[in-house]
């Protein structure tokens, strides 16, 4: 079964250039801004992270909240955009410096739950059942300083309020190994799906991979994938490209490696990615040196590469693949690919 792609990305992915060794070099876009180019760009979808949709929610109450999380939807809708999901931004308020969930402080866990329930509440008002945990601090940077079975207690039974407090929300878990900490908790799409398992509602537990956060734990992004649609879990992904161990780069989907994007994008095709509605996210970064004018080529340049890959992965000869996997003949198997992509 093919799948049927549709790309959002976050309003994150248009910005300002600051990194940690130097300040923004470009000037920043207001979100209305950002919205007028999704169409242009060629995305339907925007991801939020729940400050993203509501600024200043810390000092805004639940019901102020909600009504401008209601104002929003409408722009998206005179917009013809949808909202793909909401994340809580768990990792700048000081109260989030130890992390949210996993903090040692109940006060700050308290803190991080409270703020999950505001970000569930601006789903529901967008019209959206998908919560994102990227769980940035949930992690150490001395391993003495947490106790890691604890940690995985704290998870399980934080997400496990997000599911009472809310009977249709999914809560959808995107690993990463490291960055800002030193070691995360829940690295990987085993530990998530695991994590899932551990929760009162599993079904309702899943995954977003994100390419560049499986190259940075050493595996292949789509292994991580085809672990998590056997769960069918993989309910959203974030596509890019890391090139090998370092920071997390969210270089453009494909830049570094075409091979490796090339069987993210043919494993998503075979099994149907986005016959149920999963989006393609683009978690892209534009180059610091980019001028403003031409900010945005990151994005349309994901696209249209995962939009390519997608061309070769429906063109491969599929039976002279599984004739080279049944005579074992792997040589001329990595042979047929890379003739393929180099054509
Ligand atoms: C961090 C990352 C985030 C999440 C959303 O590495 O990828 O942008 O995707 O919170
Ligand atoms: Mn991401």
């Amino acid at each position: 079964m093919e799948g049927i792609y549709r790309f959002s990305f976050g309003p994150w992915n248009i910005h300002e250039g600051a990194d940690p060794f130097g300040p923004a070099v470009r000037r920043s876009m207001k979100l209305s801004e950002k919205l007028d180019l999704y169409k242009k760009l060629g995305f339907d979808g925007v991801q939020f992270h729940d400050d993203d949709a509501v600024p200043d929610m810390n000092n805004l109450s639940p019901g102020q909240i909600i009504d401008q999380a209601k104002q929003l939807r409408n722009i998206l809708d005179d917009h013809g955009l949808a909202a793909e999901f909401v994340a809580p931004r768990l990792w700048e308020d000081e109260r989030t410096i130890d992390g949210g969930y996993t903090s040692n402080d109940k006060a700050c866990r308290d803190y991080a739950l409270d703020r999950s329930k505001r970000a569930i509440d601006i789903a529901n008002a967008l019209g959206i059942d998908l919560l994102v945990l990227w769980l940035a601090r949930e992690g150490t940077y001395i391993r003495e300083s947490k106790d890691s079975k604890l940690a995985v207690e704290r998870l399980t039974g934080s997400i496990n309020q997000m599911l009472l407090y809310d009977s249709k929300i999914r809560i959808c878990i995107e690993p990463k190994p490291n960055e800002p900490m030193d070691h995360a908790f829940i690295p990987t799409a085993g530990h998530a799906v695991a994590l899932a398992q551990l929760c009162i509602d599993p079904d309702r537990v899943g995954v977003n991979i994100e390419s560049a956060h499986a190259i940075l734990a050493g595996l292949d992004p789509s292994d991580e994938m085809g672990f998590a649609l056997a769960f069918n879990k993989l309910w959203t992904v974030h596509l890019n490209d890391q090139n090998g161990l370092k920071f997390d780069q969210d270089k453009s989907f494909a830049s570094v490696d075409i091979r490796r994007a090339f069987n993210q994008v043919r494993i998503l095709d075979k099994y149907g990615y986005g016959n149920k509605g999963e989006w393609v996210g683009l978690d892209v970064k534009a180059m610091r040196s980019q001028k403003f004018d031409v900010s945005t080529k990151h994005l349309t340049n994901s696209r249209k590469n995962f939009l390519k890959l997608l061309e070769l992965s429906r063109s491969l000869d599929e039976e002279k693949v599984e004739e080279l996997i049944a005579g074992r003949d792997y040589e001329e198997l990595d042979n047929l690919i890379l003739s393929h992509l180099l054509a």
